[in-house]
């Protein structure tokens, strides 16, 4: 494996709506990006994900894009995001912006176009294909619910494929002048300054053109669409193609967001000749997604099967590359709350999945928030935002929970957990905005907040800042960088542990996951204790007295 510049460094995810606000509109903007990449820099971030601030109505929150080439104006102008390339640059931060390319907003001028001449060019920039039998052309079900089909209005037999939401509709990849448009938009990004991309939803750009039925898995008659999207033969052609023409010419940072990528294929995606970068690592992150809809998710994150799949996924990805390490997103609910029981919230818990998460091989990214601990709100149904969280709700509701039973699932889940806004201080609105936030804040930002965490020395926030920079110090950066990864303990009830070994280096991770303290039997020599998150270990013969949610690293040398 090739060494890349990206390897050793630390990422985090900003959602941009709801990160700082500077104008006093209530959403977060790139002034406040800005203002707050000192705050980034000394945390020891490296490298910037920013969710999409490009022109949207904002259906899905950006994900809906009607103009690449313009800055939305509720996050500022073209000039506000040059000056933020430039001010990363001056601190030697790297910037991603977010890619979406599967499906473009219904209010782009293509589809525009398309709806007002579907037989046109415009029209074979999407998928518009004929109803059968005054049905749509297929059974399939889209993310956000109902058919991936929408009538064409002002016909009664033609529709266009949305895989999302119908105002996102899907750029038909295998029309070529549509993919050499979608190059170019790339290329001018990257010639802005960017350092590469996280690339959205990109399983879903190869579709299945036989347009067959799949065998109903609902009540609707309707199967979902992810199915056939990412299983059909042929994306690596787009893949490669816009690898070749617009990332290996800047050698770009491409982080996919690919699901579904088999051990098999693994290094068509992240080797050295791969299609992405890198890739988010979900399998483990995902342990709990028992079936497709929330109400059929585990809550919380069940231990054994996120240690089972994070052991599972260090291993198949040491032969391939490098993959992009999360214990949360934009589309996910709070870490903190779904992979510790909500009574154990607090230092300890914290800092232990802190430290699993970052001991690990990959590279990490951080969620906004997650460094001062920032958990799960509670929530009213009247209060949501998000349309898949709306859309889940009924699920649950049609399927006979109770409007209490929904709520507690949709509760748990919603990705709108992870859109709150970013609490700065203890003051109103969380030191977010002056006026009213766009999306309600957690109340617990009167005690989880960056301003009182920061001049409190044992504060998850100054944890993080200490465990990033012992990943980022001279001595251990290589070995927590390329060292293998080797499970430890995998039978030992609530251990998780591992261990990592470059040249004649090695280090050892125990952490007693849980809220009852626990004697482990060591295994190696314990030599020289190199980060923890108690002020003492206590270890009585060959054994290890490990105190709740106690967390060790030691080295051998
Ligand atoms: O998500 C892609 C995706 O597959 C989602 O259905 C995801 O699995 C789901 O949200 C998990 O709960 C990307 C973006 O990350 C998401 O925010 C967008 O809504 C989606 O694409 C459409 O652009
Ligand atoms: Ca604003």
């Amino acid at each position: 494996m090739k060494k890349k510049w990206w390897h050793n460094k630390i990422a985090y995810q900003i959602y941009p709506k709801s990160f700082l606000d500077t104008n006093g509109d209530g959403i977060g903007d790139i002034e406040g990006i800005i203002n707050k990449l000192d705050y980034l820099k000394d945390l020891g971030i490296d490298i910037l994900w920013i969710s999409p601030m490009y022109h949207s109505p904002m259906v899905d929150n950006g994900y809906d894009i009607s103009d690449y080439y313009a800055i939305d104006p509720m996050f500022g102008t073209m000039e506000d995001m040059k000056r933020l390339i430039d001010e990363a640059k001056k601190r030697d931060m790297y910037l991603l912006m977010d890619l979406v390319v599967n499906h473009c907003s219904s209010q782009h001028e293509w589809f525009q176009k398309a709806m007002a001449d579907p037989d046109g060019e415009y029209g074979t920039y999407f998928y518009i294909k004929e109803g059968k039998n005054g049905q749509p052309p297929t059974n399939w079900r889209s993310y956000f619910g109902g058919s991936v089909w929408e009538k064409v209005p002002g016909y009664e037999n033609k529709f266009y494929l949305h895989s999302f939401a119908k105002e996102q509709p899907d750029l038909n990849w295998e029309n070529e002048v549509v993919r050499e448009k979608i190059y170019e938009m790339i290329c001018w990004w990257m010639d802005q300054g960017l350092a590469g991309f996280r690339i959205d939803a990109i399983m879903n750009i190869k579709k299945d053109l036989t347009w067959s039925d799949l065998e109903p898995d609902g009540p609707d008659g309707l199967a979902d669409v992810y199915k056939v999207t990412g299983k059909v033969k042929g994306i690596g052609d787009f893949l490669l193609e816009m690898k070749h023409r617009c990332f290996e010419p800047y050698d770009a940072l491409t982080v996919g967001e690919a699901m579904f990528v088999k051990e098999e294929i693994l290094p068509q995606f992240i080797g050295d000749q791969g299609y992405f970068s890198t890739i988010f690592a979900f399998e483990p992150c995902h342990a709990y997604r028992k079936g497709k809809n929330y109400m059929d998710y585990d809550w919380p994150q069940p231990f054994d099967d996120w240690k089972k799949e994070t052991f599972h996924n260090q291993k198949i990805i040491e032969k391939a590359g490098f993959e992009a390490n999360i214990i949360e997103n934009h589309d996910q609910p709070r870490g903190a709350s779904l992979f510790i029981p909500e009574e154990d919230y607090g230092f300890y818990s914290l800092s232990a999945l802190a430290m699993i998460m970052l001991c690990q091989r990959g590279l990490p990214f951080l969620y906004q928030g997650q460094e001062i601990g920032m958990s799960n709100r509670r929530w009213e149904y009247a209060e949501f935002n998000d349309l898949e969280t709306i859309n889940q709700y009924h699920i649950a509701r049609e399927a006979g929970m109770s409007e209490e039973q929904a709520l507690k699932i949709a509760s748990h889940h919603s990705r709108d957990n992870a859109r709150t806004p970013m609490q700065w201080n203890h003051d109103e609105n969380a030191g977010f905005s002056t006026e009213k936030p766009w999306m309600p804040v957690n109340e617990n930002y009167k005690i989880v907040n960056v301003k009182d965490e920061e001049k409190e020395y044992g504060s998850i926030l100054n944890f993080y800042k200490r465990l990033i920079a012992f990943r980022k110090s001279g001595e251990y950066n290589e070995i927590l960088t390329y060292g293998d990864f080797k499970p430890m303990y995998e039978e030992e009830y609530h251990i998780f542990a591992y261990s990592r070994s470059y040249g004649d280096q090695k280090l050892v991770l125990i952490c007693n996951f849980s809220s009852e303290g626990k004697s482990v039997e060591l295994l190696e020599d314990y030599e020289s204790v190199v980060f923890v998150n108690y002020e003492q270990t206590t270890v009585i013969g060959n054994r290890l007295q490990m105190k709740p949610y106690e967390c060790v690293v030691y080295e051998k040398r």
